[in-house]
Parts: C-alpha cells; sequence; structure tokens
C-alpha cells in the first residue's frame, strides 16, 4: 500500500487490491488442511524474498496464519518447500527429472505428495521469476477453494510476451483514460509515490504480465524527453520495481526524436547520423537502466512522424532502431495502425479498412529478428464487433503481438459494464485458415505456425489513480481476463470469470453465479443498444463516448456506415466493393464476400443491405435495429436487479458504487436507444412493428 499512514479499510472496501484482497476462509472445511503446510514455509534460498513475502502474505490473510520459515523440511509432519530449481539438491530432490523438464523459464510446478506423517507441497520454477507465478498460482487455488491435496499442476505461459501499454502523458493525463490520472506522471515529473507502483507490479506480476510500456503512444515533445538524462534515472527507479516483479519496462518513443530532442535536421532511418544518434542513445539508456525493454513506436498515423516523410519503409525505420537496441537484447514493437486519417469518406475508393494490411503485407520478411508487429485485433479501431485482421494468417515471416484495447473507449469507458473476455475470446479462437483448418490466431502470436522467433499479446490498460484502478471497480475483471489469456488463451471465459468473481468477491455461490451471468452478459447487451451489426462507431466526435450516428470526427460527411433511406452498410466485398474482403485467406474470404455467408453479427461491415433484408431470425433489418435496441437498454434494467439481489453479499461500498455507475448506464443505454431507433425511423419513416414508440 502506497502510503502506511492511509486508513488501510479504505482501500479494502473499494477494491484497491483487487484480485489480492485475499478474503480469510471463514467456513471452508478446506481452510484447516491447507493450514496444516501453510503453517510451515521451508525455504532457503537467499533471493526468493518476494516470493516468500508474497506467499507468508497471503497464508496470513487468506487462513490467518503465521507461518513459520525454515531451511529443513523433514521434521515437519506437513510443510510447504519453496524455490528456484537447478541450484541444489535441497529444492530439486522434491521434482522428478520429467517434470523438471516441462518447466520453462517462466514456469512452474506445485506438487503436492502424502508423506508418512503428513503431506508436502512443493512450490518451484526455474527461475525467480517462475517461482514467483508458482506463489501467485497457489495463491490462487486457495483463494478459490481448489482441493491441493494430490496435485500435480505443471503451468507455463503460452504467450512468451503479455504486454500492458499505458497511454499516460507526462503532464499526469491519460489518453482515452477513464480512470483518474496516470500513476506514472504528475505536471512533467515521474511520481515519487513508489509504493503505488509495487502494488502495481504485484498485481499485474500475480497474473503473469511481464512487459510494461508506461508512456503513451502519441509521443510528444515533452516525452520524448524521457529517454534523456532529465528522467531516465527515475524511469530506471520505475524499472526496477517492477523488474522485482518480473516486469520489463519499455518506453514508447517519438520516431522523430532526433528532430525533436537530439538536434538533428532529419529523422530519416537511412541516414547515418540518425542511426548513430539511435545507437548512443540506446548504450545511454541501457547504463542507466540496465533490464530496458525496448521501444513501442506509433509512426505515420494520426499526425505522428514516420519513415514516409522520408519516402522510405516501415521495415527501413524499424529496422534501424532494432539495430540499435540489438547489442542489447531490446526489442522494438513496431505498431500497424498505419492509415490516412485524413481520408475522404464519400471517395468510395478508398477503405481505412484495408490501411493495414496494404501497409504492412508487403514488407512481410523484411523486419530484424528483435521487431516485432503490433497488430490491433480489428482492421479499424477497437469497435464493438470487427472482424479480425487479416494480417493475422496474412504475414507470416514477421514476429507478430496482437494488440487489444481493456480502457473502454468505445465499449462504454468504464461508466458501462461490459466485460470483453467473451470478446477476446472470439479473436484469439478466429481461425484464419492460413494453413488450414484450425490456424487460430491464438497460435500464430505464439510464434509456433510459422516459426517465428517472438510473438504475444498487447493490450491498452484502462487503470489510473482512482482508488479502485479502473474507475469502475468491476473493470478491473477486464485488466485479469487480459492478462488470464496472455498466459493462457485456452482458458474459457467462464473459468476466467469464475476466478475472478471468486477472488474479489467471494466464493458465496449466489455472488459467484450472478456475477458471472452478468459479466458474460454485458458485451452483447452493450452492443444491442449501441452499433448494429458491425457498422461501427456511431459515436460523439472526439471523446467517442455516447450516441451520434454521424458523428466520429475523421468522417466529417457522416458517410462512414453508406446509410440512406433504403439501406445501410459498407460493400466491402471484391466482387462490388472496396475488396476488403479478399484480405482474407480464400476460404475466409469467401465467407464474408457471401451475404448469406457472413455471419450475420458482421453484416454491415461486409454489406451494403436494404432495411426490408430478413436475417435469419425472419426479423428485417431494420426492425432488428429497433428490437436490440429496446432489449438492450431492458437488458441493463435486468443487470441492476441481479446485482441488488446481491446487497448484504459484497462489501457495502463496492456495492453502492457498482449500483451508482450501472444507474448511470441505464440513462446511457436509453439515450443509446432512443437516438439510434429515431435516426432510423426518421431515415425511413417505417415504424416500429411492435408499435414501440420512438423517441
Ligand atoms: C493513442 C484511436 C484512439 C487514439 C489512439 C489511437 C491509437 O484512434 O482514439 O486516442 O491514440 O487509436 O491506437 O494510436
Amino acid at each position: 500500500m502506497s502510503d502506511t499512514t492511509i486508513n488501510t479499510e479504505i482501500y479494502d472496501a473499494n477494491g484497491y487490491n483487487c484480485w489480492l484482497g485475499y478474503h480469510l476462509l471463514e467456513n471452508s472445511p478446506l481452510k484447516e488442511e491447507y493450514s496444516k503446510w501453510a503453517s510451515n514455509i521451508v525455504a532457503s534460498q537467499e533471493d526468493i524474498g518476494t516470493a516468500l513475502s508474497e506467499l507468508k502474505r497471503g497464508f496470513k490473510e487468506i487462513l490467518g496464519v503465521n507461518a513459520s520459515v525454515s531451511s529443513r523440511g523433514a521434521e515437519q509432519s506437513s510443510y510447504i518447500a519453496l524455490g528456484v530449481l537447478g541450484r541444489g539438491k535441497e529444492i530439486d530432490s522434491y521434482v522428478k527429472y520429467d517434470e523438471v523438464v516441462k518447466i520453462g523459464s517462466e514456469g512452474y510446478i506445485i506438487k503436492s505428495t502424502k508423506t508418512n506423517n503428513g503431506e508436502e507441497i512443493v512450490v518451484a520454477g526455474t527461475t525467480i521469476k517462475g517461482l514467483l507465478y508458482g506463489v501467485f498460482g497457489l495463491l490462487r487455488l486457495l483463494q478459490t477453494e481448489t482441493v491441493i491435496e494430490g496435485i500435480l499442476k505443471i503451468e507455463n505461459p503460452v504467450n512468451m510476451l503479455r504486454i500492458i501499454n499505458h497511454w499516460d502523458n507526462i503532464d499526469g493525463s491519460i489518453e482515452r483514460g477513464y480512470a483518474g490520472k496516470s500513476i506514472f506522471f504528475e505536471n512533467n515529473k515521474i511520481t515519487q509515490d513508489l509504493g503505488r507502483i509495487r502494488d502495481y507490479a504485484r498485481l499485474l506480476c500475480s497474473v503473469g504480465i511481464n512487459s510494461i510500456v508506461i508512456n503513451n503512444v502519441n509521443v510528444h515533445k515533452y516525452e520524448s524527453m524521457l529517454i534523456t538524462d532529465r528522467y531516465l534515472k527515475d524511469v530506471a527507479k520505475l524499472a526496477l520495481i517492477f523488474g522485482e516483479y518480473g516486469i520489463k519496462l519499455y518506453l514508447s518513443v517519438n520516431f522523430a526524436s532526433t528532430i525533436e530532442i537530439g538536434g538533428l535536421t532529419t529523422a530519416d532511418p537511412l541516414d547515418a547520423e540518425v542511426s548513430k544518434w539511435w545507437e548512443e542513445k540506446a548504450e545511454e539508456i541501457y547504463s542507466v537502466i540496465p533490464d530496458f525493454g525496448g521501444f513501442l513506436i506509433k509512426a505515420d498515423s494520426e499526425f505522428r512522424p514516420g519513415p514516409f516523410t522520408y519516402g522510405r519503409t516501415h521495415a527501413d525505420g524499424a529496422n534501424m532502431l532494432a539495430e540499435a537496441l540489438e547489442p542489447y537484447g531490446g526489442l522494438v514493437i513496431w505498431r500497424c495502425f498505419v492509415y490516412n486519417c485524413m481520408q475522404d469518406w464519400r471517395d468510395l475508393t478508398t477503405d481505412r479498412a484495408r490501411a493495414a494490411y496494404d501497409n504492412f503485407m508487403p514488407l512481410d520478411g523484411l523486419f530484424k529478428d528483435n521487431v516485432l508487429l503490433q497488430i490491433k485485433n480489428g482492421p479499424m479501431d477497437f469497435q464493438v464487433r470487427e472482424p479480425v485482421s487479416p494480417l493475422f494468417g496474412g504475414l507470416q515471416k514477421t514476429n507478430q503481438l496482437l494488440e487489444l484495447q481493456v480502457t473502454q473507449e468505445y465499449t462504454g469507458q468504464q461508466k458501462h459494464l461490459c466485460y470483453l473476455v467473451p470478446m477476446w475470446k472470439e479473436i484469439l479462437d478466429f481461425d484464419t485458415m492460413a494453413q488450414g483448418k484450425d490456424t487460430s490466431v491464438k497460435k500464430i502470436i505464439t510464434g509456433s505456425v510459422f516459426n517465428n522467433k517472438l510473438g504475444g499479446m498487447a493490450a491498452v490498460t484502462n487503470i489510473g489513480s482512482d482508488l479502485n484502478w479502473t474507475g469502475h471497480q468491476m473493470a478491473q475483471s477486464n485488466t485479469y481476463g487480459y492478462a488470464r489469456l496472455c498466459w493462457n488463451p485456452d482458458l474459457s471465459a467462464e473459468q476466467i470469470t469464475d476466478e475472478w468473481v471468486r477472488m474479489t468477491y467471494s466464493n458465496n455461490e449466489k455472488v459467484v453465479s450472478t456475477v458471472k451471468e452478468m459479466l458474460m452478459g454485458s458485451w452483447r447487451t452493450y452492443e444491442n443498444y449501441t452499433s448494429p451489426l458491425g457498422i461501427g462507431w456511431m459515436v460523439n466526435p472526439n471523446h467517442h463516448y455516447g450516441p451520434n450516428v454521424d458523428g466520429y470526427e475523421y468522417d466529417k460527411w457522416g458517410t462512414y456506415h453508406r446509410a440512406d433511406h433504403k439501406g445501410i452498410g459498407v460493400d466491402r466485398t471484391v466482387r462490388n466493393g472496396t475488396g476488403y474482403a479478399g484480405q482474407y485467406h480464400k476460404d475466409v474470404a469467401e465467407i464474408y464476400e457471401n451475404l448469406e455467408k457472413c455471419p450475420e453479427e458482421l453484416l454491415l461491415f461486409f454489406h451494403h443491405v436494404p432495411y426490408d433484408y430478413r436475417l435469419k431470425s425472419g426479423e428485417t433489418l431494420l426492425q432488428y435495429i429497433y428490437n436490440t435496441h429496446f432489449k438492450g437498454a431492458v437488458e441493463v434494467e435486468e443487470l441492476i436487479s441481479k446485482w441488488k439481489s446481491l446487497k448484504g453479499l459484497v462489501g457495502e461500498e463496492i456495492f453502492r458504487h457498482v449500483l451508482e455507475r450501472l444507474e448511470g448506464q441505464l440513462e446511457h443505454s436509453k439515450e443509446w436507444r432512443d437516438v439510434i431507433n429515431t435516426y432510423f425511423y426518421r431515415k425511413t419513416g417505417i415504424p416500429d412493428e411492435a408499435g414501440r414508440k420512438i423517441y
């Protein structure tokens, strides 16, 4: 906790500890079982202090046990042994050879063995980081009241890079932040509240995050200075704290830093002076932060500079930076969110959806080994529903990261409950067919399908300085869920949700089933009352909150949806439209191309459809829009009554806070319903078949 003089009860009551709130198991029959071995910790390695103290803290808070620590186990009847494998027989003797070989550098084993006079539990990794993950893994089992007796659990993260991106500005503001100010920056300075940073690091580590980018991808003048001596020492302090929890720190950099802060007149990646400047910069950074992760770059996008200015490619730009970082093992993460935001949306021959693929496919295979391309999940911009980017399955010779958005820019800005794990599962499971059936996104990003050296996931965080970190306390579930999917994208949404509810609120079955139901349906509910069938946007300009069908700021003509009095939707077919559907593998393209085969939830993304078109349900398109918008608002009412049924079963303050947010959501969902329905009623003149009043 950041300040020990602050009343910790207020922190607890508001959800500051998130899923590490560690409720005391009161009536659980398992408590006694756990407590037998949890009272005696056997650990002798000197550098495992963080893992040890986390374990002790967990036992104290979950079981009420003050564990004693000793260096020998055999004397006690039951005990838990803790350590890094490969450092001598004290810990190695607990783990068999065929088990050890299955534990990767970030993996762990949790094993329970019955002995003559008790039970022996072992938690071990092959590295300190793996051991830490093991400790949090064990505590998760306790928190969710899982039987440990007889367990043999070997876990390794599926994705190599599990990254959090902050869009924090150095003045303390956060681009698309809905939970207060930055926890890193304040008034152009780096925070001195390192206690909070430490709390954050342990939260992230507990769910397996191993990389963090602390500043916004839109790097302006001041942010450029983060890689100068004005800030580097303070950045190093943050890096040290994250390092203790196995997390590497990265920085977003301005592609034109040579001009912004370097005194050069060019940022041409093929200019010798420019590459020399970056080489020296890399040397300087690594001399202060030896464990520095690397750079994240947004180039040639939304007014950010990039290699196009010099007639160079993005491979030229990325590789120049990659060469500078290579001697230190640093990585360049290069975003594919490159498009012309000044495009004229009335011009039917340009289609923003095509941009990432058109820009990056020709470069496949031209990037250095320490470059990764970071690709947004969809071709547009984190809309409530989009198809998966065709770069997944398209790119084969390039390291790739999937970029998701945890912060709810277009999904209710943490004023609305919108649990995104079900959406992310669909994205990860999407079959690109690139190498026949079962070439899913989740496989591609591990690097295993195309033998890429690096891969993983990144997401824009929803974290800020609010006491509960995420504004809407329930939005913590999105942070948790994202991280758990990075660790293992095969986990089901149900399991992740179950864990989160149990760890955050309680193991009370009514709480578990009710909150799970609320979370699992909330994305669909949000979609119901907002933008239908993949058409996207429909938001107010700039801040992107609230309904405005023609409002998207980059389309001042209000034409992106191609709505007129007869129909709506964008024809992206190869046959008649923008040709975007043809960017997918032919088996997928064929489905999107074909009006009858196209998944209905993406109908308007791929096709221009008349309002009287009949959907599979038998409803006309127009009636579907009316129906879902009425339904969405009703579903929010149901969310409220579900939550109210938990009064007395969750903490009072959290109960009040969530209820308040849900009531706000109800008002806004009605506004959405009315604005969207009225828009289409006015366009078509056709009333609702059920005779409901459209305002
Ligand atoms: C950081 C969208 C957001 C921008 C964001 C951009 C990006 O356009 O509205 O705020 O900029 O995506 O991902 O770079």
